[in-house]
């Protein structure tokens, strides 16, 4: 049994009683009322999750475990000679809930290896899709064409006992995880390389063979590094997170639910937007010639754009009622390795005019711009300007939270989801409308 599992079975024994606890005796405490806007709404702000890998505060942003984003990155152990963590170290801190030394990392890392070999049946089924196929369609397909692997499937099938269930799904999830980088990195040669495929590197880490299978030179193995790591998780009830979550609470195994999480993720709403943001930007820049815009010129644009019913990419949040961090962060990686580049310049310009706009406008509840509104700038200058592919990036990144804690909701016993539903004439009752 590999290091991070008898830890992670350690961790699990001591957790599970004050789950118990919680449930038996006082399981009927109350935690949040629901309104009607709330149930027509999209369940906004009803506590009705939980999720111990991350928490999300509206004005702080996201905390892993804990710890916010700069210490994050401060804390975990680097990769030799590189300013960003081991990605293998930052996904035993979010399912162990302790720092890892540098050898938990490396240990970690090791058993990536062991296991991103992905057979050759996802690669011939994804050379016969159609050339057009969008990549996350493509990544979708090819994770769940994977499901014939399940550990989990075959134990269950066998007749595995409940308290065992995380166990072969931890393996699932180790085994899914370490092959996508190569996946997603065969999908962009596939398609925007002439199928020119470059084999993996066994001595790299995560991010370092990431960057080195698809072609780009440091440091891009840095930024694919910060990259999974800011886009892994935001606690349990956004769109990708909770399907993934969602899914496996069916008992499907962890290929069937990443897959879903996949597909949520590919919505311009959530995932997509970073590529929507390049999109709309790439869309001014043309209506400009070229040039970069003015504030006031870069006013009518969002302007146009809200009047036309479309909403800012990039901006606004369901949960976060200030700056992203996530933003922030890629920011300062921005303002050190890329500060003169005319496109930083231009996303940073948006982020001068736009939030007043909103708030004139006042319809978002959160006027500030969220992580997608920076990723895309970074991704372009290092020279991976086929945007369609940038939600991709977000996937790989947002399974290292999904895995995590869809083996603490095996390890926990968390059981099937199911909410209940009302219609609309109940609601005219409960409201007391008089027909
Ligand atoms: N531009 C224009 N209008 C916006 C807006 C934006 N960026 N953000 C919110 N609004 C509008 C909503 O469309 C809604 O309008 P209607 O009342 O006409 O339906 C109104 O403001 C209220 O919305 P809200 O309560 O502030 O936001 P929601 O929780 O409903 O939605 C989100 C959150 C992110 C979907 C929304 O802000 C949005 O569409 N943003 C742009 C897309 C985006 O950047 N998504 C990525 C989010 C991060 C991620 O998941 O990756």
């Amino acid at each position: 049994m590999s290091a991070l599992k008898e830890k992670l079975g350690k961790k699990i024994q001591e957790w599970r009683p004050r789950t118990t606890k919680l449930i038996k005796e006082y399981g009927d405490v109350k935690v949040s009322d629901v309104t009607i806007s709330q149930v027509i709404g999209g369940a906004r702000g009803v506590k009705s999750l939980t999720t111990d890998i991350s928490y999300l505060d509206p004005y702080e942003g996201i905390r892993f475990r804990g710890f916010t984003i700069p210490e994050v990155m401060e804390k975990l152990p680097k990769v030799p000679g590189q300013e960003m963590p081991y990605v293998e170290g930052f996904f035993y801190l979010l399912l162990t809930g302790d720092l890892p030394t540098e050898e938990d990392a490396a240990e970690v890392a090791e058993e990536f290896k062991k296991r991103e070999v992905v057979p050759d049946y996802v690669f011939t089924m994804l050379k016969n899709l159609p050339p057009d196929s969008h990549p996350m369609a493509m990544f979708s397909a090819a994770i769940v064409a994977m499901q014939r692997e399940s550990q989990f499937v075959k134990e269950y099938n066998s007749g595995l006992g409940k308290m065992e269930y995380w166990m072969p799904t931890f393996e699932d999830g180790m085994n899914l995880l370490a092959k996508l980088p190569r996946i997603a990195s065969f999908i962009y040669r596939l398609k925007y390389k002439n199928g020119d495929i470059i084999k993996a590197d066994p001595k790299l880490d995560m991010g370092g063979n990431f960057a080195h299978m698809m072609g780009i030179d440091k440091p891009y193995d840095d930024v694919s590094r910060m990259y999974f790591i800011l886009h892994s998780d935001h606690e349990s009830g956004n769109v990708s997170a909770h399907t993934g979550h969602l899914v496996a609470s069916a008992l499907s195994d962890v290929y069937y639910a990443i897959s879903g999480m996949i597909n949520g993720l590919a919505g311009p709403l959530h995932g997509l937007a970073n590529e929507q943001v390049l999109r709309w930007t790439q869309g001014v820049f043309e209506k400009m010639g070229g040039k970069i815009p003015t504030e006031e010129e870069m006013k009518k644009f969002v302007w146009d754009t809200l009047s036309g019913g479309q909403v800012i990419p990039g901006f606004g949040h369901a949960v976060l009622r200030k700056t992203d961090p996530r933003y922030m962060a890629q920011r300062e990686f921005c303002l050190k390795h890329l500060p003169d580049d005319p496109l930083f310049k231009y996303v940073d310009l948006i982020y001068k005019v736009t939030p007043p706009i909103l708030q004139e406008q006042g319809k978002a509840k959160n006027p500030w711009p969220n992580v997608d509104a920076q990723s895309g700038v970074i991704q372009w200058y290092y020279g991976l300007t086929e945007y369609e592919f940038y939600t991709v990036l977000f996937g790989i990144g947002r399974a290292l939270g999904v895995v995590s804690n869809i083996i603490w909701d095996r390890a926990l016993g968390y059981p099937i989801e199911r909410p209940k539903s009302i219609t609309t004439a109940m609601m005219e009752e409960i409201a007391g409308i008089k027909k």
